[in-house]
């Protein structure tokens, strides 16, 4: 069936319009469409395309995120070999490299021409080079080894600071384009801090978790990361360069890119050295890691005859600020069992300061990388603070090792209960996988009990250690049944804790199911997915049925998250868990109270508190008596003045009377003003 030519004509608009809003959103941060009206151009162009998929262009807008997964990468070997930089440490060192390209340049030239530099910031990315065909991207290929690399054309695809068209009107017919791909630091540290959560182990620094993302497979999740890309060179192969480095860059800015704003011309290297010294502290405050300066020489002519080495151009130079290395002496090495049962060694150092802190714990990661480095007690060690965030063990001094050493084995059984731990072949990840281990349990507890989770306020690592220890609590359900006696039998646990404890653990009752799915701690189910995952599955029957085909439907789930929501509800102990949590009255759907308006016609309010009821003790920091309970009437609950076992909660001020004593015996759950203006939001 012929498209009709009016329907041709609007998809076509539509995409001029939608990369004209995203180039002034993503590149240059000024957005010239409210979100709503994109969203409805976006959706208007989708339909058009579903409707007529022949219509589908590659740089349509639509286009950005894939929804196959990639079984594997092919390689791809590149047309210009994709050299690094040599690097200089010094200023002595940066004169050498001028005193070399300068006697280079006079045996070929005879004389030297005038020239100039310039100094850009060295973005610790990773390397990529992007092809160009008529206009239209149609190859993203990895730095590899140089000479050959990975195409992951589909991931890079999603960073939306990479124009799936060059804005020119009539593009040159091949370009290539090189750049440094790199996570904001802001992404880097809320990618951690979820993979943290999902129990997954950490990326060491900025630079290895883009090269990670980049090496996904699955580009939804490549595009839940924002990755973002600063180019660096232009081709034309067959076509006629700009002359300079400078040009380069504005020509590149022309085609849509977002060049680094921070470049700069220089006429000699004292200007270079003023460049450098300028950026040293001032690094610090970009949203991403750069770890020096590259200088290169302006003129494109005078690089092109200055060539390349066996390894590096001639006519550039990366000058990088010293890293923030330290060594220290290794006291010990032990290994933390996680609450997802991985075992991670950890090198326990005498304490020594880098980057502004005091450490003197360092993770090894695993025992691949223990092997690698051959890393003992009573070595001393370089430890760098990677993304200046975890320390690590980068390298040993074998000349300072002392005699008798012995090189590190990892415990074939767990420390924490003896059981054999394993290792799957296709990880490097050692476990432990008895489901009973203590440490693992302490671990989920935490984890249950942890601000995003079931907030739990009082239940920390000490009570929790001491809970499990005394048998009190073997599954998460039983913190539920835990009595004021049993509590008080714990060492240094007072009448007032014991009680503080009980009402807090039966507060945490009311949390959201949201906040229940992620406190249950299954691999990959961060925050964010959690609430994906209660959005699309609006009760927990739904989700524990739901095939991974279902699980992957969902935007942003992708098959590894699917698996492992699956696998987690298909074991017997995990289904008894979620019917236990469920009969203690935990909360296992997405609540939405209904509220009549008037009789007739009634509208469905989302509000959590409709018919629950308040009692007010002791003096609010801010709100009067008569202002809260307007508040809490208004949202749909209602104030009364005696506490009984009917109450859903104590507000809490300064000198509580008797009512609180009374509520925490019946363990009603209390509320700061805080935690009620929350609550009301
Ligand atoms: C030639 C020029 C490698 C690079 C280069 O920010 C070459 O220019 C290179 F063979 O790796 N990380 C930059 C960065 C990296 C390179 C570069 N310019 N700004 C960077």
């Amino acid at each position: 069936m012929a498209v009709p030519s009016d329907a041709a004509q609007r998809a076509a608009q539509l995409r001029q319009q939608l990369q004209e809003a995203g180039y002034a959103y993503y590149v240059l941060d000024a957005p010239i469409l409210p979100d709503g009206v994109y969203d409805a151009l976006y959706r208007e162009l989708q339909d058009l395309e579903t409707a007529h998929p022949e219509l589908i262009r590659p740089d349509s807008p639509t286009q950005r995120v894939g929804d196959r997964p990639a079984s594997q990468f092919q390689s791809h070997r590149h047309a210009i070999p994709l050299y690094s930089l040599e690097n200089a440490f010094d200023q002595g060192e940066l004169q050498q490299w001028q005193e070399r390209w300068q006697r280079q340049g006079q045996k070929l030239l005879g004389e030297l021409p005038a020239f100039d530099y310039v100094c850009e910031l060295k973005i610790d990315g990773s390397a990529l080079a992007l092809t160009y065909e008529h206009g239209v991207l149609t190859r993203g290929v990895t730095r590899g080894d140089g000479t050959t690399g990975e195409e992951i054309t589909q991931n890079i695809r999603t960073i939306r600071t990479i124009p799936l068209r060059l804005a020119v009107e009539s593009p040159p017919p091949l370009v290539e384009v090189r750049g440094e791909a790199f996570l904001p630091l802001g992404e880097f540290e809320r990618i951690n801090q979820e993979r943290g959560e999902g129990g997954e182990p950490l990326f060491a620094n900025p630079r290895n978790a883009a090269a990670g993302t980049l090496r996904q497979l699955d580009p939804q999740v490549v595009d839940r990361r924002r990755l973002e890309f600063f180019p660096y060179t232009l081709h034309l192969p067959g076509g006629e360069s700009p002359l300079s480095q400078w040009d380069s860059l504005e020509l590149l800015q022309t085609f849509g890119f977002r060049v680094n704003p921070h470049r700069q011309r220089c006429p000699d290297l004292a200007a270079v050295s003023a460049y450098f010294e300028a950026w040293r502290e001032k690094r610090h405050d970009l949203p991403y890691m750069t770890d020096g300066v590259v200088v290169k020489l302006n003129s494109i002519p005078l690089q092109t005859q200055l060539g390349f080495t066996q390894k590096f151009p001639r006519w550039a130079i990366a000058l990088k600020y010293p890293a923030e290395e330290v060594s220290t002496q290794v006291k010990d090495i032990t290994v933390n069992v996680g609450r997802t049962g991985a075992v991670t060694p950890m090198a326990i150092m005498e304490p020594v300061a880098v980057a502004g802190t005091t450490v003197q714990r360092a993770t090894l990661h695993n025992a691949d990388r223990i092997a690698e480095l051959d890393i003992r007690i009573g070595d001393t060690v370089i430890i760098r603070k990677a993304g200046e965030i975890i320390p690590e063990v980068v390298q040993v001094l074998p000349a300072l090792r002392p005699p008798g050493t012995l090189p590190f084995v990892m415990p074939s059984h767990c420390p924490e209960c003896a059981s054999p731990l394993v290792r799957p072949k296709t990880e490097a990840v050692t476990r432990c996988v008895n489901r009973q281990c203590p440490a693992i349990l302490r671990g989920a507890i935490e984890h249950w009990a942890s601000r995003d989770a079931l907030d739990i306020q009082g239940l920390g690592e000490k009570w929790v250690a001491q809970l499990v220890g005394a048998g009190f609590v073997s599954s998460l359900d039983q913190l539920y049944t835990l009595t004021i006696e049993q509590l008080l039998t714990l060492e240094r646990m007072g009448q007032k804790s014991a009680a503080n404890l009980v009402g807090a653990i039966a507060a945490s009752k009311t949390q959201p199911y949201a906040r229940v799915l992620y406190g249950l701690g299954i691999r990959h189910v961060g925050k964010v997915n959690a609430e994906m995952l209660t959005q699309a599955f609006p009760t927990v029957e739904e989700l524990a049925s739901a095939r991974v085909s279902d699980l992957e439907g969902i935007y942003g789930i992708g098959g590894e998250i699917a698996q492992a929501v699956y696998d987690w509800f298909q074991a017997p102990h995990h289904q008894t868990l979620i019917e236990n949590l469920q009969t203690l009255g935990l909360c296992f759907a997405q609540t939405l109270a209904i509220e009549e308006a008037g009789g007739k016609g009634a509208i469905a309010t989302p509000t959590r508190i409709a018919g629950q009821s308040f009692v007010i003790t002791g003096t609010l920091p801010t709100l009067s008596r008569k202002e809260a309970q307007a508040l809490i009437e208004q949202a749909g609950g209602k104030v009364v003045s005696a506490v009984s076992s009917k109450i859903n909660y104590l507000v809490v001020g300064a000198n509580p009377g008797s009512k609180l004593t009374k509520a925490q015996q019946l363990g009603i759950p209390q509320l700061e003003e805080r935690e009620l203006r929350q609550l009301l939001e």
